[in-house]
């Protein structure tokens, strides 16, 4: 890799993502990707973190991994894996884990959120979740994260486990900085506007999947939650329209002061219908390149078997200045 910053991200295969997820984090993976070395994955390994369908999340990965390359990702400019298929990223963890206390993770609003949600698994690996986000961070001596508003916290512990492995064991690690767009960083539920738009709602109209038809789109935007009086405009009394005005203005590239001017005098349903075509055509085209590409399978795991290739030999230079840094003896080769 040339001497570009390394950038790093990560999004789980627990299901079709939203638009959400493309405005929060994937569409600032492609923009970022020409000025970064980009190290992208599919985090599969946090995704157990909460009961799966092994055949479902094998698919699910194929899908994101699909997902990443239609909405631009270049395998050729880019590393893009599977976290399972890099080691590296459960060993730094471990060690990670020696320096990291249980307070700092039980303290975790995902964390907490999850427990609530998932109260019959509450397991020690949705606690050490954050962990394993250090370690998948750490080990390509990041400098930028782009993330959406909801991961801030667990950067941060990366940030913090990486100043005190430093400190105690001398310079090893860079510290990340976080990327959090400045529009559309948390999209908000079109049913419950103070919840983020998450794809594991079990309430299928209030989220947008990426792989909705124009019609769906359609369908789920006309049935959006908005608010009592009928003015667009964008105001914090207002959830609704203003998680829609959001949307709207981020699928558009046009500014609040445009998109108001746009529908003044104009209704909830003139408005709605608008947003709902502006959000089909753009993630119309990438579903469509999506599905041509879970077709080929082949090129999938070619794509996946390079990029880990690359991947490992990165994390393992980090991995093995950690091991020597803490005493551990390192394996003799060859
Ligand atoms: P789950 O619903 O299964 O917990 P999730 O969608 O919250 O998953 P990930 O798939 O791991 O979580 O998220 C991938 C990226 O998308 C992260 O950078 C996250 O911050 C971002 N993201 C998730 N939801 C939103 C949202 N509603 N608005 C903006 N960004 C989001
Ligand atoms: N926890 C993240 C996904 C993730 C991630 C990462 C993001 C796993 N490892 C490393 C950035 C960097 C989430 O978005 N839920």
């Amino acid at each position: 890799m040339d001497e570009k910053k390394i950038l790093f991200s990560a999004i789980q295969p627990s299901g079709i993502l939203t638009i959400g997820n493309y405005l929060g984090a994937l569409r600032n993976f492609k923009k970022l990707q020409d000025d970064y070395n980009g190290v992208f994955a599919v985090a599969d390994l946090h995704t157990l973190t909460v009961k799966q369908d092994p055949a479902i999340l094998r698919k699910n990965t194929y899908e994101l991994t699909a997902l990443y390359l239609a909405c631009g990702i270049d395998p050729e400019k880019s590393v893009l894996f599977a976290q399972s298929h890099v080691s590296a990223h459960t060993e730094l963890a471990w060690i990670l884990n020696t320096i990291c206390y249980p307070g700092e993770l039980s303290r975790m609003t995902q964390f907490k959120d999850k427990s609530q949600k998932h109260e019959d698994n509450i397991n020690m690996g949705l606690m050490d979740y954050p962990v394993l986000m250090a370690a998948d961070i750490l080990l390509y001596q990041t400098e930028l994260v782009p993330i959406g508003a909801d991961q801030k916290q667990h950067l941060e512990l990366a940030r913090d486990l990486a100043i005190r492995f430093n400190n105690r064991f001398g310079e090893t690690f860079k510290v990340p900085e976080g990327y959090i767009g400045k529009t559309a960083a948390r999209v908000m539920s079109l049913a419950e506007p103070e919840r983020k738009m998450s794809k594991s709602d079990a309430n299928l109209n209030a989220f947008i999947s990426m792989d909705d038809d124009p019609d769906t789109v359609l369908r789920k935007f006309k049935r959006a939650v908005t608010d009592s009086d009928d003015k667009i405009c964008y105001s914090p009394e207002k959830p609704g329209i203003s998680n829609l005005l959001t949307i709207y203005c981020a699928f558009t590239d046009k500014t609040f002061e445009q998109a108001e001017a746009e529908f003044a005098g104009k209704g909830y349903g003139d408005f709605k219908m608008a947003v709902g075509r502006a959000v089909a055509e753009k993630i119309e085209p990438i579903r469509q390149e999506k599905n041509r590409l879970l077709g080929d399978k082949a090129y999938l795991d070619e794509v996946l078997k390079n990029g880990a290739e690359r991947a490992e030999r990165l994390a393992y230079r980090t991995l093995n200045k950690v091991y020597k840094k803490v005493g551990l003896v390192l394996r003799k080769r060859g």
